[in-house]
């Protein structure tokens, strides 16, 4: 398996620690949105990352959004998958993995409104109502009580998606998640961070 991007989005991290806390074996292709264009789309034709590719050759598979990918992760880990099977436990961790996703493709946006655009192009209504439902998700993911993980006893997906939204947030957008206003997020970030699964998948430098 190999997995392209880098860890400086969130998406592609949280695939990266998924198959690290799994014991999966993958490589990488570090790969940027923005300096390897090109390459990123002979492998996936919309030109996003995360892809992952498994197999080899012509019997090779491109594999595209994150959220397939941890489909995949997880039938391949068996018992150790991240996202229980049925049931409430498993409508439980999706919804926290989906409030958080959801907060990081809105705060996403917001950068985008910002970054791409002409500064007279920007159109400050819409991008106050993107950090405004950005802030609402992270409101909501902060008034989930750890027990001690964020869906109960076991560690989860929603406890790894969760953690690497907060802290791509703390390092690419810290104006919408200053210190202190989100207690339970920063201590939830802080324990998640100490994994050896979420060191071996550190950032890079952008
Ligand atoms: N829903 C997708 C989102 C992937 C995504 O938006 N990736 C960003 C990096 S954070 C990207 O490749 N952006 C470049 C672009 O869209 O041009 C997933 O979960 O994989």
């Amino acid at each position: 398996m190999i997995l392209v991007g880098r860890y400086l989005s969130p998406f592609v991290r949280r695939v990266g620690v998924s198959l690290a806390l799994t014991g999966l074996k993958f490589e990488r292709l570090v790969l940027s949105t923005a300096a390897d264009r090109e390459k990123i789309l002979k492998i996936t034709p919309i030109g996003r990352v995360p892809a992952l590719i498994l197999g080899k050759g012509r019997n090779a598979e491109v594999l595209v959004d994150s959220t397939a990918m941890l489909d995949h992760i997880d039938e391949k880990a068996g018992r150790r998958a991240l996202t229980p099977g049925k049931g409430a436990a498993r409508r439980r961790v999706n919804s926290i993995v989906f409030l958080a996703l959801g907060t990081a493709e809105k705060a996403i946006a917001a950068a985008y409104e910002k970054s791409r655009r002409p500064p007279e192009k920007v159109h400050q209504p819409w991008l106050e109502h993107l950090e405004s439902q950005a802030t609402g998700g992270l409101e909501a993911l902060n008034a989930i009580k750890a027990k001690p993980y964020l869906a109960g006893a076991k560690l989860t997906q929603a406890d790894v998606t969760t953690a690497v939204v907060f802290g791509y947030l703390k390092r690419g957008a810290p104006h919408l998640v200053p210190e202190g206003r989100y207690k339970r997020l920063e201590a939830h970030s802080k324990k998640m961070e100490k994994l050896p699964a979420f060191k071996a998948c550190q950032p890079e430098q952008p």
